[in-house]
C-alpha cells in the first residue's frame, strides 16, 4: 500500500519541517505532498531543501503561485496522488492540530474497513482544544446540522483530517467539486457517502495552534453553513446523475466566488 500525505501550507515556516519530520518518522511508511501557494515566508525554500538532502524520494511540493485557498490546493494533491497511484490519500494540516500519529490509525482503517476514514474531533464528545466557544459551538452544530438533513452518518462533517482510498477520489469528480472552505470537507464526504462508499470517524483530539477571535455571531454562521449544504445538495444529490450535473454545473469561481471563508477563516 502507498500512502500519500497531503499538506497544504501557507506561511508555516514555524511547523514545515517539523511536521515532515513527524510523518516520516512514522512506522508505517508515508510519503508527502506539500502544496505551497507561493508563502511570503519561505515554507517552500524549507522544504525544497529537505527534498534535496533529506527525503530525496519520498518528499514532494507543487508550488502555485498565490493564496488560492484550502478546496483547490486539496484538488491540487488529490489528482497530483492519482497521477502518481497512490493507494491511501490523507490531508492534514500543517500546524499540528492534526496529530500526525493518528494518521496510522486512519491508515489501518483504510486498510480494514473503510474506504473513507475521518479524524473526528465529535465521535466521543467534543475533543477540541484552544477554541473559543462560539467557533466551537458552530462547528460542532454545523455537523449535527448536516447529519440531520443529509441522514450521513458522520459525526464531524467538516473534518479536514480525513484519509481516501484512490478510489473514491477517482470516483468522485474532482473538477465538479464546488464548495471551498470547509464546504469543501463537507461535499467531499456526502459525495463519497452518497456513492456507497464506507465512513468511518476515528475519534482524535484536535488542537488548534492559538486561540483565535471570532467575531461573526453564530446565527450568521449557521446562515453560511445552511447555505452552502444547499448549494452542495443541489449539486451532489444524484451521483447517478454527473453528466446532468454537469450540464447545470458552475465553476467554483462564478457562483462560490467570496464564499469560502465567510468569516475569514476555512473552517469550522
Ligand atoms: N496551500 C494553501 N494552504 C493554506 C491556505 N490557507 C491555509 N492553508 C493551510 O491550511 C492548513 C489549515 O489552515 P489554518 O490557518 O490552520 O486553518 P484553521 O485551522 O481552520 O484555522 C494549514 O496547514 C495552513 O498552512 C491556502 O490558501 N493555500
Ligand atoms: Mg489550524
Amino acid at each position: 500500500m502507498s500512502r500519500l500525505v497531503i499538506i497544504p501550507t501557507y506561511n508555516e515556516k514555524e511547523n514545515v519541517a517539523a511536521i515532515i519530520e513527524a510523518v516520516m518518522s512514522l512506522p508505517i511508511e508515508f510519503h508527502v505532498l506539500i502544496i505551497d501557494d507561493g508563502s511570503p515566508d519561505g515554507t517552500a525554500n524549507i522544504v525544497k531543501d529537505l527534498m534535496a538532502t533529506t527525503y530525496t524520494d519520498r518528499l514532494f511540493i507543487v508550488e502555485r503561485s498565490g493564496k488560492l485557498g484550502l478546496g483547490t490546493a486539496y484538488i491540487a494533491g488529490f489528482k497530483w496522488a492519482l497521477a502518481n497511484n497512490y493507494d491511501l490519500i490523507f490531508e492534514m494540516d500543517c500546524d499540528f492540530s492534526h496529530n500526525p500519529d493518528d494518521l496510522k490509525r486512519l491508515a489501518t482503517r483504510l486498510e480494514t474497513d473503510a474506504d473513507v476514514a475521518i479524524g473526528s474531533r465529535y465521535g466521543r464528545g467534543v475533543n477540541v482544544v484552544n477554541w473559543p466557544l462560539s467557533r466551537l459551538l458552530m462547528s460542532y452544530f454545523a455537523s449535527k446540522y448536516v447529519k440531520i438533513v443529509t441522514g450521513m452518518p458522520v459525526c464531524d462533517a467538516t473534518a479536514g483530517f480525513v484519509g481516501y482510498k484512490a478510489e473514491v477520489l477517482r470516483k468522485i469528480n474532482l473538477d465538479r467539486v464546488q464548495m471551498v472552505g470547509y464546504g469543501f470537507q463537507i461535499e467531499m464526504k456526502y459525495t463519497a457517502w452518497k456513492h456507497g462508499f464506507r465512513i468511518a470517524e476515528e475519534s482524535i483530539i484536535f488542537i488548534d495552534r492559538f486561540a483565535v477571535q471570532f467575531d461573526g455571531g453564530y446565527a450568521a454562521g449557521m446562515d453560511k453553513v445552511q447555505d452552502l449544504l444547499f448549494d452542495s445538495l443541489e449539486h451532489q444529490q444524484d451521483p447517478g446523475d454527473l453528466d446532468a450535473a454537469a450540464r447545470t454545473a458552475r465553476t467554483s469561481t462564478d457562483k462560490h466566488q467570496g464564499k469560502q471563508d465567510p468569516l475569514g477563516k476555512a473552517w469550522p
